[in-house]
Formats: C-alpha cells, structure tokens, sequence
C-alpha cells in the first residue's frame, strides 16, 4: 500500500481567499485593475488562483513518488483530447461552489467564464479522448504517471459548415495564451534526424545532419478529490540556432530563419494530410520527435534517481499508444547499447520489459508502416537496430518451424513491393503486452492481423477493455442527474462507479423516472437553446434526440443512419396521418481533410437537412441537424440530451467506441450492431435494455468471403430501393443532381460496409425503438437500468487492470 498523506480532500479554501487571490493575480499577474479587466483577464485570473491550489498537490504528489522510490506509468500518445480544464480542475478539487461565488462578487458567472475557455483539442477522435480519460483515472487512483504528447500549436482544426461542405480552418487555441501551462526551459533535448551511423572506437554513434531542440511544456491533471496531480509533458519544437546571422546580414532576412520555421512546423498541427510524401515525412518526423524526447526524458529521470539503467523496468512502465511512437522501441535500444553501454541481449531484455503497445485498429489502411528509403534516410542507426532486433524474431519463428508465410508476415520489414518498415509489428515485438481495446476486438486481432505473431509469441495478447472517467461523463457534464441519483441512492457512486448499480433496485420506481425524465428534458431544453443560437434552428424537446457524434467515416456508417433517415422521411410524407414518433436526428464529426466520401457524407446530411426541415408536411415530426465543429465541449452538451444512441458500425470494424459508454452512462438507450465495446455494454445492461440489430463480424466475414449481392438486396427491398434511388437522382441535390449517383453506386457494386446487407434489420429496430418510446415508464426503467450497469466501463476499472496486468504498479 502507498502511504496516504493526502492534503484534505475538500480542501479548506474558502471562497473568500479565493477570491483575494483572484483579485491580486489580476493586479499583479495580469496587471490589470477590475475597470480594466476584460473577461478573458478575468478567466486567466480564476484559473492561476487554482493553479496555486494545485500546485502544492502537484509538488506534493511528485515527492511522495520520490521519496517512496515509486514505479511510474507512461503514457506516450500523439493525441491528448483533453477539452476544457477548468470545470474538470475546480469540479475534482471540490472548489466549484467557491469558484462561482468568489467570482459572483465581482458581478461574474462561473459558468460564462467556463465558455471562454477554448478546447484543446489535441486529438481527432477515440483513440485522443481515450488518452485524456486514462490521464485522469491514472490520478484518481493515484498512480504516479506522466502522459507525453506533442504541443500542437494549431492542433485538430476547426470545422466549419459553408453551403452544407466541411472546410477546414486553424484551430487557434493558444491565441490568448495558455494559463495552465508551465514552460520547463531545463527539460530539453536535442532530437536527430539524418546523417550517418559512425563506428567509433567505443562502438557505434549516430551523428544527425539535423537537430531540433525540444523543450516540455507541463500541464497538471487533478485526480478525483485532488489525491494526485500528474503531469502532462507536450513537447515543442523550437530551432537550436534561433537565427543565421551571416545570412541575414547578408540580406536573406527569410533564409536566415528557415531553421525556426523547420522547427515550427513540427508541432503546427495534428495528422497533417499523409497523402503526399513531404506529408508523410512530416508525420514519421513528428512521430519520432515527441518519442526520443520523451524516451530521453524517461532515462535521464531513471538515471537520476536510480543509478542503473538497468533496472529500468522496475521503475517505468511505458505504454505506447498505438503504433504512432512505436520508434520508442528502437530509440530506447540506441540510448541504451550506444550511450549506456549495453549489450544487445541485455538492453533487448529491458526493453521488451518496460514497453507495452496498445492497438487501437484493425483497419488496414489505418496500421502505420514507413517506406524503408524513408525511414532509413532520417534514421540510419535505427534502421540498423530495426535490422538486428527482426534477425532475431525472424529466428525465432523459424526455430518453431513457422513457415515461410508465417516468417514474412511476421517480419518488421514488409518485402512486397516498395519495403516498408511495419509499425504495429515493431510494437508488438518490443513490447511484453500487446493489448486490444475489447473483447471481439482482441479476438480478432489474434485471428487476423497479428495472427502470426501471436503464434510466436502467444502469451503477449490481452484485453483491456475501455472505459471512460465518470467524473467527466457523469458528474462533470450531467450535474442534473448526478443530483438525482445522488438523492436516489447516496453519494458512494462518485468514487466507485460500481455503486451506481444500487439504482437497479429502483428501476422501476415511478417517482425516479420522472425525475430520470425532468433531468433529460431540461437537458434537452438546454441543447435546444444553444443549437438555437449556433445554427438558428428550432427543436422540440419532445421529440426524440437519436444521436451520431463520433469522427465520420465509412465504416461508421453515418450513411446507413442517413438513408434510413430519408426512408423514415418517405414514409412520413406518404402517411402523415400515422402517430410517428417525433424525432430530431441530430449528426456531428469531422471527416479527415483527404477522406472524399467522409466530406460527401457531411453535404448528404446537410442537403437531408435541409429539404427535410423546410418540409411543411413533416413538420415537428423530423428534424435532422448536423451539428458544426463537434468536439468533447459539443460532446458534454449533446451526451446528457440525448434519448438514443447510435453505435452502428459494421460489426468487426469498431475497435470499441467510447462513446457508447457515454451515452449509456446518461440514460440514453442504444441502438447498435454487435461491434466493440456494445458486445459487453449488452452484456452488463442487459439483452431487453439495448436494442441490437444486423450481422455479426462473422457474418460480415463470410458474406465478404461469399458471394455478398447488394444491387440484389436493394432492388428488392422497395424502401431501401427508393431511400438510395432518391439520393441517387438528386432528389436532395437538385442545384447538382449527380452528387451522390457516385456514392450510392458504391453500394450497388460493392457495398464493403454492408450497408444494404444491414438495411431491414436496422429499420424494424429502429421501428422497435418508437415502440419503446411510446411506452415512457419502460423506456425510463430501461434507461436506469443503464445508468446503474455502465459503472464498469468507468476508465478507473480499466486502468486498474493495465495497472495490475501491465505495468504492475497496483
Ligand atoms: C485512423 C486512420 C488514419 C488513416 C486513414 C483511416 C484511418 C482510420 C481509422 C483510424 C483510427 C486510428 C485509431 C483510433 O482512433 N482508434 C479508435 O480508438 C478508440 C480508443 O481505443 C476506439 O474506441 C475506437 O473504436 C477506435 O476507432
């Protein structure tokens, strides 16, 4: 057990001393008086005041580690979607109700000044937010811990809707600077690309064409009731020599900075377009930049503190998210044979023992591998130690007699074609666990992509299945019902989400129903209002909300939704005499800037949009929204409002989702295919408390392997038939009637994402819905017995085991 000198969990502030903080760091910090102060100077005011409450936890927490000679997590990932900070920072240290009133005596509003904040939004999606979730359970359970990610300066962009089309603008969330963030000026680095690997008298040395300079950038993360304070190290970029003297005094004023704008464009944005070689360069560039300072870091540390580098496992666990900082593996092998002195053996042995690679996709086109000229050009001493760790595993599994199949699916360097250097199979083979992100998801990656590796190594595969913080998802974004539920069964659920199934008892309590139902309704109103003021747009708060916020893609099948949608909207305009359940279909996601149909998609929706809504025979009866810009801070409105989930991709394509959990976890039902994490939320709430609908990933394999007919499916099914027909002949689009004849042909010829395979099942589902929805006490027992099931998939479970099987730090 860790001793447990925790400061007071509620700490003894008083909102009067916080607000004689604020007001002096105003003076004195912002130098401004209260006429002056504009509402930002107030925002950054009230977030240095707390800042000063957390950094005496921080230093505490950083040398309780110290003294207890503590293991630490890593958690190395290119994604941080951590959102906003300060209702997460006051909410978990307990000062929120300190917070608004010392900001009332100043004629202010708590929850005004928490919209100034701009999300980071360091992340595209899932994978981002899952980082975040597993940042802040890491402190919750108090498990010392330091994310590394890169500083993005411009991060995801921003989405904006011009005519129905996505476009994409800079996100510029540093514009009025970043009051949470510390600049450590004594941790940099030196980081390498190019040049030649020299043999010298005392073994093999890289000297780089190129440097950069890293330097941390460190935001604390506050743990439930402010246990532990971690630390979130982002890296930036910055030129070793901020200017070419000689050059500019020879008058190239812009030659002489080209090495600042090198530098700058490193850490400008997240994902850049990878579909152009320079593109591509700057990806891996970027990959390998925020990876070797972070392993850098993680040696000097050890070493510091412990002596011997080779004791390394015992006092760090790195966990690798996703293949992106898979160089980690060859770069901690350079640091430890070049400059520690190892023997190959040995420093493979410490290695393996400390990395641990999650995988977060099976998707093909989404497993990294570099072009081997590529990587070997920026990293010459690592492609020699990629060369010399694939002998050995190629070795190896030609000593268990693997065949020659077996041997070169296995091998880090892909021999087809162009050579590439395979990513996920580097991790995998570096790391002594490889896990997948749930339980179908983890079966299949030992069926499929990493069958053969798994043959050879057949203890490194294992399960963690997702989870997200309830603080966040719950507390945080759903105040309403975390004070209904609180009323209902005690307050034990906020620091054990396992004790949310006490409302099981209760599920069929009227009383609690109509509050379950008051709560969604208000949160409704409010969605409604603020949708209202965004895009102009009225909703009726009766209505269902049928929700699909999540990145846009194929696979996600947005599309399935959306033709369904024009289906529903045939029949209502047929027989608009029938009682049809009110609904607003609202949609939000960004598509990748590169992704063709992703884009399209996002104009379908729109188009639907806006012929459906100006359909005066429809009226209140459909509504459909596509939501601009979705990110977590949309996601904390839109989640707590909403009445059905929709979690529809093609079963086997879904590494998990998280954010079914998320609705779940705020009483919306879900409608979803058997695919990911769904498979066990159906498990733990029960078969009658979700609604489940089309093929299973076995199915999917054997139609794709079969003899799979979609054209067949559609013309025979005459609402389907009609839905795709419709869009086909620009029924939406009339200003260019064969914008979608492409998209919809894609159906007919090969349909990969069984959608027409889908169709029947996912409407009588969704017909099965409105049948739920019309008897209201089944639906609300329904959504209860949600929200008290969900507790598990709390990221405090799920780090506890990556804490227990992984890392062994618990
Ligand atoms: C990346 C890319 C990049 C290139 C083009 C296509 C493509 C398609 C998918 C991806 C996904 C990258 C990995 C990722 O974000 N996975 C998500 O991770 C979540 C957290 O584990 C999980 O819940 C989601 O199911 C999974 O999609």
């Amino acid at each position: 057990m860790r001793s447990a000198i925790f400061l007071p969990a509620n700490s003894d502030i008083k909102s009067e001393q916080l607000e004689a903080r604020i007001m002096n760091i105003l003076r004195h910090r912002i130098g401004k008086n209260e006429t002056a102060a504009k509402e930002h100077d107030w925002f950054a005011s009230a977030v240095l005041a707390l800042r000063d409450e957390i950094i005496d936890r921080w230093i505490e927490s950083t040398s309780r580690t110290h003294e207890a000679k503590g293991k630490r997590v890593y958690y190395l990932s290119l994604e941080f979607l951590i959102g906003r900070l300060l209702r997460d920072a006051l909410s978990n240290l307990g000062l929120t109700k300190e917070m608004d009133r010392a900001l009332r005596e100043h004629g202010l509003n708590l929850a005004e000044l928490e919209e100034l904040e701009p999300d980071a939004a360091l992340g595209n999606g899932g994978l981002g937010r899952l980082a975040a979730c597993f940042m802040e359970s890491l402190a919750s359970l108090d498990i010392p811990a330091y994310g590394y990610g890169i500083r993005y300066v411009n991060g995801m962009f921003r989405q904006r809707i011009d005519d129905g089309w996505q476009v994409e603008l800079p996100e510029t969330w540093l514009a009025h600077g970043n009051p949470w963030e510390f600049e450590r000026r004594e941790s940099a680095y030196r980081i390498g690309f190019g040049g030649e690997a020299v043999v010298t008298d005392d073994g093999v040395k890289w000297v780089p064409a190129e440097e950069v300079e890293a330097t941390a950038f460190d935001t604390p993360v506050v743990g439930w009731r402010g246990k532990r304070v971690n630390t979130l190290r982002l890296w930036s970029a910055s030129a070793l020599d901020p200017i070419k003297l000689e050059a500019f005094n020879a008058g190239d004023h812009v030659g002489a900075l080209v090495d600042v704008l090198r530098a700058d464009s490193l850490v400008r944005v997240l994902y850049p377009a990878d579909s152009s070689p320079a593109g591509q360069e700057l990806r891996l560039r970027q990959e390998y930049f925020f990876t070797s300072a972070s392993i850098q870091d993680i040696v000097r540390r050890h070493v510091q503190y412990h002596g011997d580098i080779r004791t390394l496992p015992d006092k760090a666990a790195i966990q690798l998210n996703d293949t992106h900082p898979a160089v980690a593996v060859a770069e901690l092998m350079r640091l430890l044979i070049d400059d520690h002195g190892l023997e190959f053996a040995e420093a493979w042995d410490v290695t393996r023992e400390t990395f641990g690679y999650t995988n977060h996709t099976l998707l093909p086109e989404a497993l990294e591998s570099w072009p081997l000229p590529l990587f070997e050009r920026l990293f010459p001493r690592h492609m020699q130690l990629v060369y010399q760790i694939n002998s050995g595993v190629l070795k190896q599994a030609r000593e268990i007699g693997m065949s020659w199949d077996e041997v070169s699916a296995i091998s880090l360097i892909d021999e087809g074609g162009d050579r590439r250097i395979r990513m996920a199979n580097l991790a995998f083979a570096g790391a002594h666990s490889v896990n997948g992100v749930a339980a179908l998801h983890t079966e299949l990656m030992k069926t499929t992509v990493f069958a053969d590796l798994h043959k050879l190594y057949p203890d490194k595969i294992n399960n963690k299945t997702n989870g997200v913080t309830p603080r966040r998802w719950l507390q945080q974004c759903n105040p309403g019902l975390t004070g209904v539920i609180k009323e209902a069964i005690g307050d034990e659920f906020l620091d054990d989400a396992m004790k949310l199934s006490a409302l099981n008892a209760l599920a069929d309590d009227a009383a609690l129903g109509e509050h379950v139902l008051a709560v969604k309704r208000a949160n409704k109103v409010a969605l409604a209002d603020h949708l209202k003021g965004l895009m102009g747009i009225s909703l009726n708060p009766d209505a269902m909300f049928d929700v699909q916020i999540k990145r846009i893609h194929e696979y996600k099948r947005q599309l399935l939704n959306l033709i369904e949608t024009v289906a529903l909207y045939d029949q209502i305009r047929s027989h608009p005499e029938i009682d049809w359940v009110p609904r607003v279909k609202i949609f939000g996601g960004k598509a990748a800037s590169s992704y063709h149909n992703a884009k399209l998609i996002i104009k379908l929706a729109n188009d639907i949009a806006r012929r459906v809504n100006s359909d005066p025979v429809v009226g209140d009866l459909l509504k459909v929204v596509f939501v601009p810009n979705y990110n977590v801070s949309m996601a904390e409105r839109i989640i707590p409002a909403s009445d059905l989930s929709e979690q529809i991709s093609t079963a086997g394509m879904e590494a998990s989702g998280t954010g079914n959990m998320k609705f779940a976890l705020n009483g919306a039902l879900t409608i979803g295919t058997l695919d990911g994490a769904n498979i066990e939320i159906m498990e733990h709430v029960g078969r009658e408390n979700i609604v489940i609908f089309g093929l299973t990933a076995e199915e999917v394999a054997a139609q794709r392997a079969g003899d799979y007919n979609p054209r067949e499916i559609i013309e025979n099914n005459p609402e389907l038939r009609q839905a795709v027909q419709g869009i086909s002949s620009g029924v939406f689009s009339p200003d260019d009637p064969k914008r979608y004849a492409g998209l919809m042909d894609g159906l007919y010829d090969s349909d990969w994402f069984m959608l027409a395979a889908d169709f029947e099942s996912y409407s009588e589902a969704q017909r099965d819905v409105d049948r739920r929805w019309r008897d209201t006490a089944g639906w609300q027992a329904a959504a209860i017995r949600n929200i008290a099931n969900v507790g598990w998939f709390s990221s405090d479970r799920t780090i506890s085991e990556y804490a227990r099987d992984i890392w062994g730090v618990m």
